[in-house]
């Protein structure tokens, strides 16, 4: 493409997608995120810079999603994905945040530029993928991508409303044609397709019950497993709630974000002791369990949890099938203690504790054979290399009776998981798959150890960056003086640990805490909320004991 086409990239930034704020916006955790009305222009730039990614990838595709996830209905958020399915190179993101927040009358220029800095040979192909999540606001951003494919000449294919994991999974599938088929059907063919293979092997047995209640958040999610529920030839009985009608508002006081964090059933959910239940977030790439007692008492079975259920069933069917693999798991500073401890001392595997984000998880569990990596907020999948998969392969072919059917059912359970990011439908079948091999209720998933009492608060305070942090984000180095009296509020506590970071999603400082009791940890939270008012210049009202 000759440089004076670019001017294209102007006109259509003037014409349709002009940016008609100052606020500057930066790509976080996952992606940009803010109000859906401040984001079109942002959204345009990244239909460019998708495709500036593609050619420097030789074409490859490369995915936009749109989606604002676990926040709230009326935010909205795009995000990248790099051709293997994973989040973009960090690298990049840099070149993302300034390309969204150059004006109109520089965007001609700084693309030019970006072009030079990243080498991007203009007379490549490039292709781009499209999704959305189900919020209102998210067709007219699709628009916004499209448009900025196209003035650069890409070539965007949109796949409607399907959850993020489904779309990185595309991505993937597109890249490699032997990981499986680029469309949705292609995803339930493979992950759907597994699961029902492996409840072939696995006949139900003990206190396992087929019966599943879902809380969808009232997104795409549950939406999905609605399709999926119709062709699961009775395996498991999905009974679905908030599936986004009789006004249920995505998110809202519902999903995995809302069960986790407020450690209360969501609502639009008719529950049943015991009844074991998995809540979706609104874009499908989070999962917890939980379950109410007798007492109506809330039982939370968390990413932690997730993580060491599938790590205990890898590491036996490994060991079955006498393959020689290494397993890790990775983690962050939100694991609860007492599920490192178990990590650790009773099931014997390496632990990785890294900074929030998957894309810092997916990136640290590479380096096992095997990486299992959750946060807490039960966002997570499993990653297994080339040389597990062919070590696995071979003890199917090659092992004797037992050794072979274990490695069978691992090769159908590899099946099962979206290896591109963290994905709550992909999740929930191995959750189930486990639960099924070992003839077990949720109550009995729940007594492999007991979480330390934590809380989790919001503060609000004028700039969130102000809040600097090291060592995975469990010591706070800015603003001076806080980590000193983080340390000082937590030597109180027996088993107290506390931390501050800044969001990466949404605007506030989040803090976590954990002690020996609820009533501590939630003492120790309020303190430190009130030590980060205090010290990083809270805005409103003051965190209240
Ligand atoms: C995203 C990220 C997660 C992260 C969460 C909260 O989740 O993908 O890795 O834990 O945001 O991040 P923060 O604490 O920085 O706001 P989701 O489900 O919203 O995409």
């Amino acid at each position: 493409m000759p440089p004076s086409s670019l001017r294209v990239v102007y006109a259509f930034a003037r014409e349709m997608h002009p940016k008609t704020t100052d606020v500057f916006i930066q790509y976080g955790t996952a992606g940009f995120r803010t109000k859906a009305s401040l984001l079109e222009h942002v959204v345009y730039r990244m239909g460019l810079l998708a495709v500036l990614r593609s050619r420097v990838k030789n074409g490859r595709t490369i995915g936009i999603m749109i989606t604002a996830s676990h926040n709230l209905e009326p935010d909205n958020g795009v995000k990248l994905i790099d051709p293997d399915g994973e989040m973009l190179e960090q690298s990049w993101e840099e070149i993302a945040t300034r390309l969204a927040n150059v004006s109109d009358n520089d965007l001609e220029s700084t693309t030019g530029e970006i072009i030079k800095q990243v080498n991007a040979d203009m007379s490549l192909k490039a292709s781009v993928f499209i999704g959305m999540d189900t919020r209102y606001t998210s067709p007219r951003l699709a628009a916004a991508a499209v448009h900025g494919v196209m003035a650069l000449k890409g070539t965007a294919k949109e796949f409607g409303i399907v959850t993020t994991p489904m779309l990185h999974f595309c991505v993937k599938c597109r890249n490699d044609n032997t990981y499986g088929t680029p469309s949705e059907e292609g995803y339930y063919e493979k992950i759907v397709g597994a699961f029902k293979n492996i409840c072939q092997k696995l006949p139900v047995v003990g206190k396992y019950n087929t019966t599943l209640y879902v809380d969808g958040a009232n997104g795409v999610g549950g939406k999905k497993l609605n399709i999926i529920k119709k062709t699961l030839d009775g395996e498991l009985d999905l009974v679905l709630y908030n599936l986004g009608g009789n006004g249920g508002k995505l998110n809202l006081n519902c999903g995995a974000d809302f069960v986790k964090v407020s450690q209360k059933p969501p609502v639009g959910v008719e529950h049943v002791p015991f009844q074991r239940v998995a809540s979706l977030d609104g874009d499908g790439d989070r999962l917890v369990y939980y379950y109410l007692d007798d007492k109506n008492d809330m039982h939370l079975l968390d990413g932690d949890r997730i993580a060491i259920l599938l790590a205990s069933y890898i590491t036996e069917l490994l060991k079955a099938c006498g393959a020689s693999v290494s397993v890790g798991l990775v983690q962050t500073a939100y694991a609860n203690g007492a599920s490192t401890r178990y990590i650790t001392d009773d099931l014997k595997i390496p632990v990785t504790c890294v900074k929030t984000g998957v894309k810092h998880l997916h990136h640290a569990a590479l380096s096992y054979d095997i990486g299992i990596y959750f946060e807490a907020n039960g966002h997570g999948t499993v990653v297994y290399s080339g040389h597990a998969k062919d070590s696995i392969r071979r003890v199917a072919d090659e092992g004797d009776t037992e050794q072979r059917k274990s490695a069978q059912l691992l090769l159908n359970f590899i099946d099962v998981t979206n290896e591109t990011v963290g994905d709550a439908i992909s999740d929930l079948f191995l959750v189930e798959t486990v639960l099924r091999a070992r003839g077990i209720s949720i109550q009995d998933w729940e007594k492999q150890y007991t979480d330390l009492p934590c809380r989790q608060l919001k503060v609000t305070v004028q700039d969130r960056n102000a809040i600097s942090t090291a060592d995975a984000e469990r010591q706070c180095t800015a603003p001076e003086g806080l980590q000193t009296k983080i340390n000082e509020l937590v030597s109180r506590y027996p088993s107290g640990r506390s931390f501050v970071r800044p969001s990466g999603t949404e605007d506030v400082v989040r803090v976590y805490a954990e002690a020996d009791t609820q009533e501590s940890a939630d003492k120790l939270a309020a303190e430190v909320a009130q030590a980060v008012f205090d010290l990083a210049g809270g805005v409103g009202k003051r965190p209240e004991l």
